[in-house]
């Protein structure tokens, strides 16, 4: 290997370590339902720059998004998910979006003793 190659191969190889130190991973707690809640919020935020990779836990109803820092915020995510129609953390949905969401979607539709509250 020649001085130059072992220099550009140097390079790159700080350039990918660069890049990788800059990926977020984030847990943001949201009012996600069900299985279409989750699949709303996974191809939504897929689309949002910056985004890496995106996966709601059902369970805890946590959409867990790898980002690039730098390139997009927790802010702006949370912003992002009050948008598709669901809280995220201390952040309030937005009406509208909620108002849109499919009535499997909205809260208490899958409890069966309790009243559906708005
Ligand atoms: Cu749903």
């Amino acid at each position: 290997m020649t001085m130059k190659k072992l220099l550009l191969s140097l390079f790159v190889f700080t350039l990918a370590f660069a890049a990788q130190a800059q990926v977020k991973n984030i847990g943001i707690q949201t009012s996600a339902v069900c299985e279409m809640c989750k699949d709303r919020l996974e191809k939504d935020l897929t689309f949002e720059k910056g985004v890496k990779s995106v996966n709601l836990d059902l369970e805890t109803k946590v959409l867990n998004i790898a980002y690039i820092d730098g390139k997009t915020n927790p802010d702006v995510l949370r912003k992002r998910i009050t948008m598709v129609g669901y809280n995220a953390d201390s952040l309030k949905r937005n009406p509208a979006a909620y108002e849109k969401l499919d009535p499997c979607c909205k809260d208490g539709a899958h409890v069966d003793d309790k009243p559906d509250q708005k």
